[in-house]
């Protein structure tokens, strides 16, 4: 059991420049304020919060296909490079968006340091558009396509210069989807040509959110010999619960499946890295942000082991009269 009592690293990715609304960057902070580090400590782990990573600012960083190219890559890179450190030192590594473009670096970064990883997508989009798919030039709607090998030759390298440094370094049957409502053409097309793992919330309503999440694991590790990297978007569940978030779709998971998620992998033992993107404290009502920033919460505990059922503590006696 890999994650079971494994150590955890907590890596903050204050980015916005993968889409166009400020707030995304307030993610982090949001999350710890509501307590997030303590409550990781309560389950029993050694938390080490390795802080904000710094992003560089670029004054010249014209659309080149998809916006802000050079503010992404650089930030990107920023992102693999910390995730590769934090796995090599053998801790599972929460990493804070941020919007949705971090997991480039993510994904790459825990790559780097196992390269047999299987990846689940939960949210409301597939963000494998490539650059040339893109209806909105946005990155965080194409990380993917950076990431996966079988779509190399899509992506136009020469002038996206800023991704120098990126290797692809995922199999496209490596990654799962779970809870996909809104796709553009291109993704569409991708999913069917590669015949991609995905349960859209239309199979969450036909078979129940535990088929899903187990049929989804043994698509992608079906002996439980492969680390898990969870990409966890909090606009997978309803925005009636998360509307705290770039880009809603109605008709999202509800709370409790996006805890159930987060329970049935924290039980397989086998969660190595985890990213929660695209909190924006900054979209809806004051409700919005308090009710988001809690599910966001409460999904990553969940993911590092509490239960609802209530966690025994260590040693606990009945106080006697
Ligand atoms: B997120 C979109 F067109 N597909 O590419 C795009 F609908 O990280 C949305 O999942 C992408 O929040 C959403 O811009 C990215 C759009
Ligand atoms: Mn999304
Ligand atoms: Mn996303
Ligand atoms: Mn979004």
């Amino acid at each position: 059991s890999r994650s079971y009592g494994r150590d955890v690293a907590i890596i903050g990715a204050p980015f916005k420049k993968g889409q166009r609304l400020a707030g995304v960057e307030q993610g982090p902070r949001v999350m710890r304020e509501a307590g997030l580090i303590e409550k990781i400590r309560e389950l029993g782990h050694n938390v080490e919060d390795r802080g904000d990573l710094n992003f560089e600012v670029f004054k010249d960083d014209p659309r080149n296909y998809v916006l802000n190219p050079k503010a992404v890559g650089a930030a990107t890179k920023k992102v693999s490079a910390a995730v590769e450190q934090a796995v090599r030192d053998n801790k599972l590594t929460v990493t804070l968006g941020g919007d949705h473009s971090i997991s480039i670096g993510t994904i790459h970064g825990h790559a780097q340091a196992e390269p047999n990883l299987c990846l689940l997508w939960i949210d409301a989009h597939a963000d494998i558009n490539t650059p040339l798919t893109t209806p909105s030039g946005n990155i965080h709607g194409t990380p993917l396509s950076f990431l996966v090998n079988q779509l190399k030759d899509t992506i136009p390298w020469t002038a996206l210069s800023p991704f120098d440094w990126l290797k692809p370094c995922l199999n496209i049957t490596d990654i799962a989807f779970v809870g996909l409502r809104d796709l553009d053409p291109g993704e569409r097309y991708i999913l069917q040509k590669f015949n991609i793992t995905s349960f859209s919330i239309h199979e969450v309503d036909r078979y129940g959110i535990h088929e899903v999440i187990a049929r989804s694991l043994d698509a992608v590790n079906p002996k439980g010999d492969r680390p898990i990297h969870m990409s966890f978007d909090i606009d997978s569940v309803d925005p009636a619960v998360t509307g705290a978030t770039g880009t809603p779709v109605p008709g999202g998971l509800t709370f409790r499946e996006g805890m159930f998620i987060a329970e049935h992998v924290y039980r397989t033992g086998l969660l190595s890295a985890l990213d929660l993107v695209e909190v924006n404290p900054e979209v809806g009502s004051r409700q919005d942000k308090a009710n988001t920033v809690m599910t966001a919460v409460e999904v990553l505990t969940a993911c590092l082991g509490k239960k609802r059922e209530g966690n025994l503590q260590p040693g606990y006696q009945l106080p006697l009269p």
